[in-house]
């Protein structure tokens, strides 16, 4: 087993030990710990208590590897490697109760941002489902020891995608005009509203795409490796507007120009 494989098992089981604790926190009721970025970005005490058992781990497993985790202080590697950690992406469902919230856990190389890492293994687990969508750099995407693709051609009737809208409600003209211009691509739209699984299903084929703006760098580490693993293509692109926003597009090789085009814009 290669370098990589060795860190996708590892993410594989820590999302596993740590998405159970999730379910269960689920089941016992949910407490929002805090309020973040707006009044709409929260997080419970259960995010806190996941993400630690997630850095636990790790300490033990991986002495000297970094760590960027949504919910705790990041940690510099001495060891080239940073663990991207989203302990439950989708925390509003979470709260709320819909059944659609994933563990998310990357291995990257190097400096540990988007633009410069270069991803080696991930896993996104979906406690709910009991599925783990996991890569390898190199070693293809896998659902639960089945190979994934992404789909090929999108149907005579269009595409399926997905979208998402950040917590800001300043931002959300322009993200409903990004779908005005992308619909006539689409056969539908979903807001699943979880990045991790968005990408865990352009990877599998449930999606044919998927676009978003505003991710922050744990929401798409493991699912961009999904993608690319199972022959799709995700772009993360700077735009001039609001650099803390850049624009994420995910999809099979067939649409990506022009779902690309529609969601950038003029
Ligand atoms: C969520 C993302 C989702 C986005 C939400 C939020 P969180 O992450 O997965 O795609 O639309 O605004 O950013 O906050 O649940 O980890």
């Amino acid at each position: 087993m290669g370098s990589e494989q060795l860190l996708e098992a590892l993410a594989i089981d820590i999302a596993r030990e740590a998405g159970e604790l999730a379910r269960r926190r689920r089941t016992e009721g949910v407490a929002i710990a805090a309020t973040k970025s707006s009044i709409a970005d929260i997080v419970t005490d259960a995010d806190r208590e996941v993400e630690e058992l997630i850095r636990r781990r790790l300490r033990v497993e991986r002495p000297g590897d970094g760590f960027l985790g949504e919910e705790s202080a990041a940690e510099r590697a001495t060891t080239g490697v940073t663990w991207v950690v989203d302990p439950i992406d989708g925390t509003v469902n979470y709260a709320y109760g819909i059944p659609a919230y994933a563990v998310s856990i990357a291995a990257v190389a190097g400096e540990p941002e988007p633009a410069r890492w270069e991803a080696l293994a991930g896993a996104v687990f979906s406690p709910a489902t009991g599925e783990t969508f996991h890569a390898a750099r190199g070693a293809g995407a896998w659902l639960d020891g089945v190979r994934l693709a992404v789909n090929a051609e999108p149907s005579p009737a269009g595409a399926l995608l997905a979208t998402g809208f950040g917590y800001d409600p300043a931002t959300h003209a322009g993200d409903l005009a990004r779908v005005a211009r992308v619909m006539p691509l689409a056969r539908d739209l979903r807001r699943i509203g979880s990045a991790s699984l968005d990408l865990a299903y352009v990877a599998a084929g449930r999606l044919d795409g998927y676009f978003e703006r505003g991710l922050a760098p744990w929401d798409h580490a493991a699912g961009a490796l999904l993608v690319a693993e199972a022959g799709g293509r995700f772009v993360r692109v700077d735009m001039d507007d609001n650099p803390v926003r850049a624009l994420f597009v995910a999809s099979g090789p067939a649409i990506f120009d022009s779902l690309f085009a529609a969601a950038l814009g003029p």
